[in-house]
């Protein structure tokens, strides 16, 4: 039993950055986290005084063998003080959570060397306007990601790819999130907070990769049951300059025209074969 649950605890996953959400790829996770170790710090502070408090209690006023405990009730001062304490506490968590929620929420401007296109429709948009989107789709047991500014009028040759997603640093993308089937839920941790895909509704969430973590990979997965291959539903985002992003989207426009080429003539073979026009 216990070897399961070591097992369980300490799988790789389980334990993100072991006390706080898993940061340092984009500016809107490590808001997350800087905010997560802020409610931390008060929970590890009220924590202490609260234990200290009774272990100081247990052993100062400590009963003696056949001692009658002084049958003390109420304290006016004190149950005011922690009442009005928490309620402050409480206060400050949500002012702070409220003034953080910009950093999370709205993407910054692309940097200089990262690439600016005009944007699509999205629900929050850099200062500037300027935003690189790529539409998220979840499918049973597959994210499918196709490259194109306007997800809605995307058009039918607009390159694509599954699992990988290829991302340029230094720029801001947004990711468009839906899904094909039933409710999927995309999460990359190190690239920011987790959002549901569901099928006629539309998401909205972005992250901006910094330039010095070109040639990595940010590994998540599907975050929500889908079905009995959900676990298999993993998700890639590789970072890659945006010279070399380019050439991605070129390669993968060659090769769609390539194949749609190759259908075309076997499309005109099996017509002629069946006499059909
Ligand atoms: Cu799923």
């Amino acid at each position: 039993m216990l070897a399961a649950l070591a097992l369980l605890a300490f799988a790789s996953g389980a334990s993100a950055d072991f006390f706080s959400p898993e940061s340092g790829g984009s500016p809107n996770a490590d808001a997350i986290d800087s905010l997560y170790w802020f409610v931390m710090a008060v929970a590890i502070i009220v924590f202490l005084g609260v234990e200290g408090a009774l272990v100081y209690s247990l052993v100062k006023f400590k009963a003696r063998k056949g001692a009658v405990p002084a049958q003390i009730r109420g304290n006016t001062r004190l149950e005011i003080g922690w009442t009005v304490g928490a309620a402050v506490i409480l206060v400050v968590l949500a002012a702070i959570t409220f003034a953080k929620l910009g950093d999370i929420r709205n993407p910054p401007n692309s940097d200089a060397n990262g690439l600016k296109l005009a944007a699509g429709p999205s629900l929050r948009l850099p200062k500037n306007g300027k935003a690189l989107n790529i539409c998220v789709n979840g499918q049973q047991y597959i994210w499918r990601y196709t490259y194109t500014q306007d997800c809605k009028n995307a058009p039918l040759d607009a390159p694509f790819s599954y699992e990988e997603m290829v991302a340029p640093v230094d720029t801001t993308v947004t990711l468009t999130i839906n899904a094909q089937d039933v409710a999927h839920s995309w999460w990359i941790p190190k690239l920011g907070g987790k959002f549901d895909a569901i099928p006629g509704y539309t998401n909205y969430t972005w992250f901006k990769i910094p330039g010095k973590l070109a040639g990595q990979t940010f590994t998540g997965q599907c975050a929500e049951l889908c079905g009995r291959n959900h676990a298999n539903m993993t998700a890639r985002v590789r970072a890659v300059t945006p010279s070399q992003y380019e050439q991605f989207i070129q390669t993968r426009k060659t090769e769609l025209k390539a194949a749609n080429d190759a259908a075309a003539v076997s499309r005109k073979k099996l017509q002629a074969q069946s006499g059909t026009p």
